[in-house]
């Protein structure tokens, strides 16, 4: 990637990886072709710039004549405390595993390529819901053109495979290879396990300009989730020789979206994985609403609350009282104290 890009135009490029709409992504994605620098060194990036706002425009179905066509919808609006998708194999078992988790109704066909389009569920876990995103299969020699774009929202992806399949190895491996022709790149790392992701260090190229990354570039961190266990003998052991032998350094879970064994997990496994932090808020002199809780991540801030609720009150925030595991009852703090799990908070404003 060639540096000399000007700060305008990473700040624009800075609002696109922020944005989650797709509307709002679009914006920005113009603005970063307005404000590129034009010369050769930036040409593969204008060129990509470029094939995203024509695949964002058609996504939105307002092509230039304006009257176009709205197409199916591939990038399915965030709900709940995360976004994850279900990826893998034709027949792996994606769907299924989607209906038993979520209650959705899912196509499930004993033949590949049932599923044509992203199809959103919520699986519940204590008071905390997580979207689950059913996508159609790729294969060694296909995966749908806008497959990106559908994990644009995403938080993070449940790779399915079928643990009976003897060619889930070659699957998977397809699979990995497909996904980073997309540039979309798994990884193992959720916060809640093994840490966040570590920032690489800053690479230079011969002229000492920081060589920055590609911004159309996804990072996900993704749990092998292996389905179909009912059909073999040693889950467990299958799953570590496929590990072993791919070197693999994801996260695994061995379920049966038929039988259902091994689905409880699931739940308790995201939460754990992506650190989620539920937060109540209570007005001064009354109880707290404990029916529905605002959900942040770990390391996020009475300030990111304050946001949730309403930006007139993040704007006017001076300080909270806090009830929880880890303060004295009723302690005042900052917007910038970090919240924990199931935190009370009464919000105070100038
Ligand atoms: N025995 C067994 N069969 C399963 C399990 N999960 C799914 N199946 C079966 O596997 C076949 C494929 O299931 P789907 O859920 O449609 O698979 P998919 O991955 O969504 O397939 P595509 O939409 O083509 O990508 C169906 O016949 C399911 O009933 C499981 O845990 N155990
Ligand atoms: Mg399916």
């Amino acid at each position: 990637m060639p540096a000399n890009l000007t700060p305008v135009y990473r700040k624009a490029e800075e609002a696109y990886r922020a944005a989650r709409e797709p509307a709002e992504r679009l914006e920005h994605l113009k603005e970063m072709l307005r404000t590129i620098p034009k010369h050769k060194g930036t040409d593969h990036l204008q060129g990509d710039i470029k094939r995203w706002i024509k695949e964002l425009t058609e996504e939105l179905g307002s092509g230039k004549q304006g009257g176009k066509k709205k197409g199916p919808v591939h990038t399915i609006r965030p709900e709940g405390a995360a976004q994850l998708s279900l990826l893998g194999a034709p027949n792996a078992g994606k769907s299924e595993l989607h209906a038993k988790l979520t209650g959705s109704r899912a196509d499930i066909g004993p033949y590949p390529f049932t599923t044509k389009l992203p199809m959103p569920g919520m699986l519940g876990f204590e008071d905390v819901w997580f979207q689950l995103v059913d996508l159609p299969p790729i294969s060694s020699d296909y995966i749908e053109g806008w497959m990106g774009n559908s994990l644009q929202p995403a938080d993070g992806v449940l790779l399915v495979i079928d643990l009976a399949d003897p060619d889930c190895a070659e699957h998977l491996q397809a699979i990995i290879r497909q996904l980073a022709e997309k540039k979309i790149f798994l990884h193992g790392y959720w916060p809640g396990l093994r840490g966040p992701k570590p920032v690489p260090e800053p690479t230079f190229d011969e002229a000492g300009e920081e060589i920055i990354e590609d911004p159309f570039r996804i990072e996900l961190p993704a749990l092998l989730v292996a389905n179909k266990s009912d059909l073999v003998a040693d889950p467990e052991s299958e799953l570590q020789v496929l590990v072993e032998l791919l070197e693999l350094d994801f996260p695994t879970i061995s379920v049966s979206a038929k039988t259902g064994v091994g689905c409880e997990a699931m739940g308790p496994l995201l939460f754990k994985a992506l650190q989620i932090v539920r937060v109540y808020t209570k007005m001064p002199g009354k109880q707290p609403e404990l029916d529905r809780p605002f959900t942040l991540r770990r390391g996020q801030t009475v300030l990111d609350v304050a946001r949730l609720v309403h930006k007139d009150i993040a704007a006017g925030l001076r300080y909270a009282k806090i009830w929880g595991t880890e303060v004295f009852a009723g302690q005042q703090v900052g917007p910038e104290h970090q919240l924990a799990d199931k935190d009370v908070l009464e919000l105070h404003m100038r």
